[in-house]
């Protein structure tokens, strides 16, 4: 018995694992087990010698069982101590350097103009990308024979025969959503409409989707000076310069009368763009006052009410302040180009931080 006790507990105090652990659970003080066969004999023995032998085996039964359950424990406060040695996590370090991922230039913009426009107090309003001719171009004064019609190039969606709906088109500017916004929250107000539209054109300075943000404010007094105002206010912003000179020259749009086409005075030396100095201009945006046949198709009385409308292109102004000189690689999705022209995901542009550091 001497030998039976100390041939386990030296196999329970080497054991490494639970299994193993097990495994001389069951050939010790299992049912068939070493010590089961020896109480076995009992029966074969003589009363003085059982009632020796009884207790004795009993008590190695025990003896056995407490060093397996102690030896369970120690390899379970071993597993929990490798754990917290190894699963630990320094709360301090910085953010993973390697991560990879940037903003795209055009998502950059449309935040900073946004910004811009918001100290003005202007909000965003969005709609959708397809949308009725009626919205795309009837409510802007672009009937079906104009030739504004023809000349935009746009993307007829298809339909079946017999279906009488409205024919659908993908915008091509963000004007529809104004008039959606005239409909359902009248005047005044003050929104721009950032987003992406559509035209069938695709050559060096033309992609067949790209974005815009157009403006549009009404109100009982609101003039071409107010415009004026506003539009210089955002350029000097945009392109982050104390001073700038703007040039409205006339021009024609049907949404608007009178209507102005905007350039900035700026300079081109070595290559790179100056805004605010120079003796080159160069034009960055349409503009006008609303043309009361567009108020009265988004529900708003001409005879109460005016305002001001301004486009531009937002892959346009992002060419020409970040110094980006080809289109179409806006939308390659290359890596390499997004790890360059792209901006990191954490400079959220705010006027108070500065726009672009
Ligand atoms: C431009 C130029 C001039 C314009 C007009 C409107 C609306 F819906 F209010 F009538 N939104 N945007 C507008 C005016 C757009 O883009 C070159």
């Amino acid at each position: 018995m001497d030998d039976l006790k100390s041939k386990y507990l030296t196999l329970i105090a080497e054991a490494g694992d639970e299994a193993t652990l097990e495994d001389i659970r069951i050939t010790a003080v299992g049912k068939k087990g070493e010590v089961a066969l020896k109480m076995r004999e009992l029966g074969k023995m003589t009363p003085e010698e059982r009632q020796v032998a009884g207790p004795a085996l009993n008590a190695l039964k025990d003896e056995i069982n407490s060093a397996l359950a102690a030896k369970k424990a120690a390899l379970a406060d071993a597993a929990l101590d490798e754990r917290l040695r190894s699963e630990w996590l320094d709360v301090t370090l910085p953010t993973r350097p390697q991560r990879q991922g940037t903003i795209h230039p055009i998502s950059q913009v449309s935040e900073e103009v946004t910004a811009i426009f918001a100290e003005m107090g202007f909000s965003v309003a969005e709609g959708p990308r397809i949308d009725t001719d009626w919205y795309n171009f009837d409510a802007l004064n672009i009937p079906g024979h104009h030739p504004a019609r023809a000349e935009m190039d746009t993307f007829y969606m298809h339909r079946a025969e017999g279906d009488n709906r409205p024919p659908h088109v993908l915008r091509t500017h963000t004007s529809p959503v104004q008039i959606r916004s005239m409909e359902a929250s009248g005047a005044p107000t003050r929104i721009i409409c950032p987003g992406g539209v559509y035209r069938a054109d695709y050559d060096q300075t033309h992609t067949p989707m790209f974005h815009q943000v157009e403006g549009l404010a009404i109100d009982k007094d609101i003039s071409m000076a107010n415009l004026k105002w506003v539009l210089e206010e955002f350029v000097k912003s945009y392109f982050e310069v104390d001073g700038v000179d703007l040039r409205f020259r006339a021009s024609h749009f049907p949404f608007t009368e009178p209507s102005a086409e905007v350039d900035i005075r700026c300079s081109w030396e070595g290559g790179t763009l100056k805004v605010g100095e120079g003796d080159d201009w160069l034009e960055i945006l349409g503009s006008g006052m609303v043309h009361p046949k567009v108020l009265q198709a988004g529900g708003i009385d001409p005879n109460e009410w005016q305002g001001f409308a301004f486009g531009m292109g937002i892959d346009r102004i992002a060419m020409l302040k970040y110094g980006i000189p080809d289109l179409r690689a806006f939308f390659d999705s290359d890596l390499r180009w997004l790890r360059h022209y792209g901006f990191a995901a954490l400079d959220v542009p705010t006027l108070h931080g500065g726009l672009s550091r």
